[in-house]
């Protein structure tokens, strides 16, 4: 199977072209990137060298290069290009319209053209918006909250409109909060870990009782291969792994984890139109496809710190340089 993987030097899609490359020997990757400040290619040095590797620097909205690639004959299309920052989105929608809404048009049209098999559209659980209640299945209503879910929900829609339009085989996953390496320091759990071990503050927005459900990345890995074999066209799969932790509990658990006081907790002012509980109903998923969790939160959170314990300089790099004052420029609407 040759896969063209957009988003690939990003947080998920790094992990994920990890996985396949090692889970399927006889499977390649091309990996289309724009390197935006969250892609990164010291995410992919392992595969780097890899004949079933290629990486391609370049834009999804540019329909060209698109078809280009497309035109040498790609199996199956994984997009996890995306604008992926919630707060980022409050300050500036534009590129989160730009590339999550027109650049998953332009893949939609390009797969559309080339006949391309199986498309995956990589979607996430904020599309439903929150609930203090209950969970969400596959057909409850999108009611999306913040600018950056409001973009994917609309992705969502146009992939509907291409499957039921055109029949491009085409699934779309949504999946919980991930946790595990590579993620990008400014979403909670890198940001918590990396302030912890410079014994900096932890910023909890609000009350800190807000709910995540966390599922770690690889499991996520999984179970997008699951869906790239054995996916039906034109359904959507929720992706979770039903670990529910408030904010605090979650930052609580943390630095105990890393022998670090819960004094580095600083409450601050809350997200604008902050979501105050996401959940998945996963029985579709685990019925029909077969796929459940592997890791507990415990693992995974315990995982997830010894790597950025262990890959120091990578987060450094990405804390100093360009990044520095990314902060407080991203804190000044408080
Ligand atoms: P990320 O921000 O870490 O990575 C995004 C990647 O996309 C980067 O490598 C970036 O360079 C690339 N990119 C951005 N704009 C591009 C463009 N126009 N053309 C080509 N490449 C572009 O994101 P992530 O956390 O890895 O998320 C990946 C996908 O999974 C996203 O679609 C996100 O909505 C979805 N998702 C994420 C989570 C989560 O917890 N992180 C949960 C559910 C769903
Ligand atoms: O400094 C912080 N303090 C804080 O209290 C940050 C960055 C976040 N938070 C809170 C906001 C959320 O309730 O922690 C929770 C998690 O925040 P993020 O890491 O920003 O993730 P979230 O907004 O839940 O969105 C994530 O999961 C769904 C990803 O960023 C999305 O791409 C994915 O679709």
């Amino acid at each position: 199977m040759k896969i063209l993987v957009t988003g690939g030097a990003g947080f998920i899609g790094s992990n994920f072209i990890h996985y396949i490359i090692s889970e399927h020997s006889d499977w390649e990757i091309i990996n289309l990137d724009k390197l935006t400040y969250a892609g990164n290619l010291e995410n992919l040095k392992n595969v780097e060298g890899n004949p079933r590797y290629r990486f391609v620097r370049g834009d999804i909205t540019d329909g060209k290069l698109v078809g280009s690639l497309l035109q040498e004959g790609i199996d199956a299309i994984v997009n996890f290009a995306a604008e992926s920052h919630v707060d980022r989105s409050i300050l500036d929608v534009l590129p989160f319209i730009e590339t999550n809404i027109k650049g998953t048009q332009t893949l939609l049209e390009g797969a559309h053209q080339y006949k391309v098999g199986k498309f995956i559209q990589v979607s996430t659980d904020e599309v439903y918006g929150s609930t203090e209640k209950g969970k969400f299945i596959e057909e409850s209503p999108l009611s999306p909250n913040s600018p950056y879910a409001a973009s994917k929900a609309a992705a969502d829609l146009l992939c509907h409109a291409y499957w039921k339009t055109y029949q491009l085989p085409l699934v779309i996953t949504r999946c919980s909060n991930n946790l595990g390496p590579f993620q990008f320091p400014e979403k909670l759990i890198p940001l918590a870990i990396t302030n912890a071990l410079e014994d900096k503050s932890i910023p909890i927005y609000g009350d800190g009782l807000n709910i995540r459900d966390w599922i770690s990345v690889l499991d996520h890995c999984r179970a997008l291969d699951f869906v790239l074999q054995k996916g039906e066209p034109g359904e959507i799969y929720n992706i979770a792994a039903n670990q529910e932790k408030t904010n605090l509990e979650l930052i609580h658990e943390l630095l105990d984890i890393m022998g670090k006081p819960q004094s580095l907790i600083t409450f601050v002012t809350d997200r604008p139109g902050h979501d105050r509980r996401y959940a998945l109903d996963i029985t579709k998923i685990t019925r029909e496809l077969g796929w459940k969790p592997t890791y507990s939160f415990e693992q995974a959170l315990t995982a997830t710190v010894n790597w950025y314990v262990n890959h120091e300089s990578w987060w450094r790099q990405i804390k100093s340089g360009d990044y520095a004052g990314y902060y407080d420029r991203m804190y000044s609407h408080r």
